[in-house]
């Protein structure tokens, strides 16, 4: 998978360089390009920004150097129309079915926005060379999309076949396919500082400790997600 990002602060996207993702660069699965935004503009200030028409606070994002930025990665696309992610809390919220279908891309590219937004004719002109989805992590504020980039871009990126090591742990999650929030787990020793681990994971039973486990999955996600919990029930 291919994926482009385009900021003002591109060292924000450095953390795409360690860990899992990292990996998955060096060996060929995922290519990642960060684009600084400022390389777009042609003032002695770089400006990327300007005040809003019709007044009110705060700055809104120049169109031209966003086009001019993406044009680049439009030539350089291996497909004809790639998917444009942009971040923003008034857009469609990000899911692990959201993440599903981004994985099964060949080609994103994230436009991480700052200020009070874009000129929203550059989302007119994106939509005739992108399939534009306008994404939100969730119901609070960032100051930019450069942080739900890396959240969306690591959610995705580790169903790209191959990133996870062990495909096996991406089935047993929070938010997999039962809708059930994930079981609690336990490690060596089996006593630590007077706390213990459920005696049912010590039997050796594997039909009991898989009831218990779903139990545990049920009671977690009705006390901590109602929301969750109902809709698993309209499932069954
Ligand atoms: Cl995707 N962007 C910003 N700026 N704030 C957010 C968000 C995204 N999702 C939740 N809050």
């Amino acid at each position: 998978m291919r994926l482009d990002i385009v900021s003002i602060f591109p060292e924000y996207l450095d953390a795409l360089n360690i860990s899992l993702l990292g990996k998955a660069q060096e060996i060929g699965l995922l290519e990642i390009d960060i684009h600084d935004l400022r390389d777009h503009t042609f003032d002695q200030h770089k400006t990327v920004d300007d005040t809003p028409y019709g007044g009110g606070a705060g700055m809104v994002m120049k169109p031209e150097p966003w086009a001019l930025a993406l044009e680049e990665i439009l030539d350089a696309s291996p497909v004809e129309k790639p998917v444009l992610i942009v971040p923003t809390p008034s857009g469609e919220v990000f899911n692990q079915p959201a993440a599903s279908e981004l994985a099964d891309a060949v080609h994103l590219v994230f436009a991480c926005g700052r200020y009070e937004g874009i000129d929203e004719r550059m989302f007119h002109w994106a939509h005739e060379h992108f399939d534009v989805r306008l994404m939100s992590l969730g119901d609070y504020v960032l100051n930019g999309g450069e942080v739900a980039a890396l959240a969306m871009i690591e959610a995705i990126g580790r169903l790209v076949p191959g990133v996870v090591g062990n495909p096996e742990s991406l089935v047993e999650e929070s938010h997999s396919d039962d809708g059930l929030l994930e079981y609690p787990v336990y490690t060596k020793p089996s006593m630590w500082r007077e706390y213990e681990v459920p005696e049912i994971l010590l039997s050796g039973d594997h039909a009991k400790i898989a009831a218990w486990r779903k139990e545990q999955q049920a009671e977690r996600t009705r006390t901590r997600r109602p929301d969750l919990w109902t809709k698993h029930q309209d499932m069954a």
